[in-house]
Order: structure tokens, then C-alpha cells, then sequence
């Protein structure tokens, strides 16, 4: 199955966005397959944007992701790297539509609430950046079953 890697950042976790980003990628289809609260060290943080290190965002973007707790979490499902890429909207909220998360809920480049993959290469090196394989499930979803 097709996965990536999501994070709430530290504005979503501080907006009390969480439940309601969660609830979209769920209601999508997305199936849930690793998830954590966690801090982003500044280590983690140059792994991560390894391609902008020394671009005048740099410092500002590392300030950012390690201001406050995120949620890391790997999606799975076909076409899940493309489609929640378009579920989370532009990079700029300001050019971001209507409906995508960061047109829903954010206004600046600097606070842009989600971060995801942005192809099956990067997702499969940011997963392995922040989970250990073994912290990623595998599991059946039936709903009749849980229900009665
Ligand atoms: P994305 O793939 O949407 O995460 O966007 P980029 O990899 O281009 O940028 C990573 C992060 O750097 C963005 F989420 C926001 C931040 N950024 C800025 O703050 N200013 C910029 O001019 C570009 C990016």
C-alpha cells in the first residue's frame, strides 16, 4: 500500500486543529497506520528539510517545527501522496483553496499547519526519519466487527 508521511505542526497542535485534520484524512479513507505526539529536535529538523538548509527561510522554518509538539503520522492508501498533498493545499495558505486545509485554516507561508510528502521517494525518507518500522501497523479495519 502507498504511504506518506503527515505532520501537524506546531500551530495545529496549539489551534486545536488536530481532530479536525485527523477526521478529514479518516473520512477520506486514509487509513491510519503509525501516529505519535513528539517533539521535532533541531537534528530531526535539518534531516527533514535537508533540501532548504541555507535558504533565508532556513532558521525561521527550523524555529517553527521545533516550537512546540507536532503530530507525526504515516497515511496509507492508493494515490495517498498526491491526494493528501491536494487535501493539505498549497504551500502558501494565501494561494491555498477553499476547502484544503491550509486554504481552511491558515494565512501565512511561516504557519502552514500540515506538512506532507511530496512524492513515494520522500515519503518513504521522511517515514524512516521519524518512525522505526515497527512502530508502523499493519491491520484489517471491519467496522461491523467492533460495532456488535
Ligand atoms: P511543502 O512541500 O509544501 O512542505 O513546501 P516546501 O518544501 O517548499 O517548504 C517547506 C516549508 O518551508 C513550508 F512548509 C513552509 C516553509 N517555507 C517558508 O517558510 N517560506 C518559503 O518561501 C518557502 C517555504
Amino acid at each position: 500500500m502507498e504511504r506518506t508521511f503527515v505532520m501537524i505542526k506546531p500551530d495545529g497542535v496549539q489551534r486545536n486543529l488536530v481532530g479536525e485534520i485527523l477526521a478529514r484524512y479518516e473520512k477520506k479513507g486514509y487509513k491510519l497506520l503509525a501516529m505519535k505526539l513528539m517533539r521535532v529536535t533541531e537534528e530531526l529538523a535539518h534531516q527533514h528539510y535537508a533540501e532548504h538548509v541555507g535558504k533565508p527561510f532556513f532558521p525561521g522554518l527550523v524555529e517553527y517545527i521545533t516550537s512546540g509538539p507536532v503530530v507525526a503520522l504515516v497515511l496509507g492508501g492508493k494515490g495517498v501522496v498526491a491526494g493528501v498533498r491536494a487535501m493539505n493545499g498549497a504551500t502558501n495558505p494565501a494561494n491555498a483553496a477553499p476547502g484544503t486545509i491550509r486554504g481552511d485554516y491558515g494565512i501565512e507561508v511561516g504557519r502552514n499547519v500540515v506538512h506532507a510528502s511530496d512524492s513515494v521517494e520522500s515519503a518513504e525518507r521522511e517515514i524512516a526519519i521519524y518512525f522505526k518500522e515497527e512502530e508502523i501497523l499493519a491491520y484489517e479495519k471491519n467496522v461491523d466487527a467492533w460495532l456488535y
